[in-house]
């Protein structure tokens, strides 16, 4: 039986950021999801934009979601329960060239049929390399949650890799291009950590 406390104590800031994670499954196909159990926050973003490295970030894991050094490594929606509380799922990339069409089409598919359909899931991160302008695919997802009012948020990141001002410049740039009001994005580095504390707590937002 928990006590009172224990239970504030639980229900503290990002306590799901703070116990254990356990990988629970690779989905290759909408058939194998797993049950409807906890509320998720899926990864979204082009192909090497950092998903992995972000999902390994906010939960203070260096190895425990696999980074790529070669694009479209993350091939199924790969599900990880932290802290028994929340199911955290890594989504194949997209926009990868090299990946055979059938194979393409067969991960667009399982991708949209997840978002447009899965009952638990309480917020999409998109994530955007802050480097480049905003790219098609990129702009379809965003507008497409937007029309569809799904609960979203986006993030800038590989911010290391811009001095200050130029963050800003794209940051701006970028808004302009998603629609974005300043509250419903956030600047992020999987490299240096900045930014994560802001992104777990616009994360708890989004949570029951
Ligand atoms: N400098 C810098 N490098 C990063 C950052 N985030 C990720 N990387 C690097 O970018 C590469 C791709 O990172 P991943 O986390 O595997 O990217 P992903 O989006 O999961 O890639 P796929 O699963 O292939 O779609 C790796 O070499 C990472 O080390 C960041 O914030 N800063
Ligand atoms: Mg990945």
């Amino acid at each position: 039986m928990t006590t009172e406390a224990e239970n504030l104590k639980c229900k503290s800031k990002a306590h799901w950021t703070k116990g254990d994670t356990v990988f629970i499954d690779s989905v290759y196909k909408t058939a194998n999801l797993p049950l409807p159990e906890y509320p998720e926050i899926a990864f979204a973003g082009r192909s090497n934009v950092g998903k992995s490295s972000l999902v390994n970030k906010i939960l203070n894991r260096r190895k425990l979601v696999k980074v790529s050094s070669v694009p479209g490594k993350t091939q199924a929606l790969n599900f990880f329960l932290a802290s028994n509380e929340v199911y955290l799922v890594d989504l194949p990339g997209y926009g990868y060239a090299k990946v055979p069409r059938k194979l393409k089409n067969d991960w667009q598919g399982l991708i949209a049929s997840y978002l447009t359909t899965r009952e638990p899931l309480h917020c999409v991160v998109v994530i955007i390399d802050i480097r480049h302008a905003a790219k098609p695919q990129d702009l379809e997802l965003v507008l497409w949650l937007q029309q569809e009012n799904s609960p979203f948020c986006v993030v800038y990141t590989k911010i290391d890799k811009l001095k200050r001002g130029e963050q800003a410049k794209q940051a701006v740039l970028l808004d302009a291009a998603f629609g974005l009001k300043p509250n419903e994005r956030l600047l992020f580095s999987a490299k240096t950590g900045e930014g994560t504390e802001k992104l777990i707590t616009m994360l708890d937002q989004f949570l029951p």
